[in-house]
């Protein structure tokens, strides 16, 4: 789509370009027009997978030192490098709306975006990786796919190659977990520990049910969204009941059955006391994971300024003799991941 706005055409005009567009499934691009509310809606969103990313990073994180074996802690290490990237992609994606990285961090940091709920909870033992990889992964695949077909091209474009990525991720979860479940007993039991405590709480990553989702109909309205929180979080169930039983593991739900019927798994209520209780701040992690990530930052304060002072003595033009070459463009996909460089974790 191309419609650049000048001064002089009436919104309602450029409005119904939009709408059109939206309804052929077009791509919004960053130099179209766009109602506020759906750039405002998008950089929300994207915000709050961007920070998921690298917040997700620390739960895994944990275990990387205490991997079992060479292999897996080789695994281990280039899965949450990923997750470093898909931030990456994400806050680039969200610079393409105008707000600036340093902008969402200090919003994160100072508590007011969100990042995924999921990432509150205390990996406990080795099994939780596994559990993560199958289960967390397996949901953000849930979420995602659809994600690419998502009607602003920047983020639809990042969501591919993410999902590629978490794709990859959620099968070392599951072959982590397989070879624990068929191992010792003692190993069996802790797959099965991890299962019990991953499974609800990444039902929660669908967010809230459709009738309490106050963003979801607009969203759907414009093409951010594909499908109700509800419809994915079904649509994760009917997939993970055969894996559980292929992985010999039993999901912590007693009413989970078949329903010839709507063709779909019946579950048990959620304790949405609990997700909401998450939100609030007062899950079992989310102030270590905040204080992690603040501090982080700060740590990397020294790479931030000197790759500035690199591109600076580098920039055209500049007196130190530097080659001169292309610096990126701001509000390009590739501003995010060269101008400031730093420690994820
Ligand atoms: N956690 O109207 P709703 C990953 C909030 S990272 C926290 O349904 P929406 C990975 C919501 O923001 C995976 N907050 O909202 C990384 C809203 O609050 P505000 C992250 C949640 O946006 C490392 C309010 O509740 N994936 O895969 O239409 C290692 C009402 O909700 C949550 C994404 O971010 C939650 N779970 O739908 C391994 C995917 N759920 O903003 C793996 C992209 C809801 O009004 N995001 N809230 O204060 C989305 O698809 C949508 O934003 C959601 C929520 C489905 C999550």
């Amino acid at each position: 789509m191309t419609t650049t706005a000048p001064e002089t055409v009436d919104t309602a005009a450029l409005e119904a370009v939009f709408d059109a567009a939206v309804a052929a499934d077009e791509r919004i691009e960053p130099r179209d027009w766009m109602p506020d509310a759906y750039r405002a809606t998008l950089i929300r969103q994207i915000a709050q997978h961007a920070h998921s990313e690298i917040i997700g990073m620390q739960p895994e994180a944990n275990w990387i030192t205490r991997a079992p074996s060479l292999r897996r802690k080789a695994i281990l290490m280039a899965k949450v490098q990923d997750e470093a990237g898909h931030g990456l992609y994400l806050y680039s994606a969200a610079e393409t709306l105008g707000v600036s990285r340093d902008e969402l961090l200090d919003k994160l940091h100072a508590g007011r975006q969100r990042y995924s709920s999921i990432f509150n909870y205390p990996t406990l033992t080795w099994a939780d990786v596994g559990a993560i990889g199958w289960l967390v992964d397996g949901a953000a695949i849930t979420n995602q796919v659809p994600l690419c077909r998502c009607s602003y091209g920047p983020y639809a474009r990042a969501m591919i190659r993410v999902c590629k990525e978490e794709s990859f991720h959620q099968r070392q979860g599951y072959e982590l977990l397989l070879a624990l479940s068929r191992g010792t007993e003692a190993q069996h039991a802790m797959a099965q520990d991890a299962v019990n405590r991953w499974w609800w709480p990444s039902l929660m990553m669908f967010g809230p049910p459709d009738g309490e989702s106050p963003h979801s109909a607009q969203s759907m309205t414009w093409k951010i969204k594909r499908h109700s929180n509800d419809e994915l979080r079904r649509r994760f169930v009917d997939i993970c009941v055969p894996q559980a039983e292929s992985l010999g593991l039993t999901l912590p739900d007693p009413d989970l059955r078949w329903n010839e019927e709507t063709g779909h798994y019946d579950f048990s209520p959620i304790d949405w006391d609990e997700f909401n209780e998450v939100l609030r701040g007062n899950g079992p992690c989310n102030e270590q994971r905040l204080a992690r990530r603040r501090e982080a930052h700060e740590e990397g304060a020294w790479v931030r300024e000197a790759a500035a002072a690199y591109a600076a003595k580098h920039a055209p033009g500049s007196h130190s003799g530097g080659t001169p070459h292309s610096t990126p463009e701001r509000g390009t996909a590739a501003s995010g991941s060269t101008e400031h460089p730093e420690a994820m974790v």
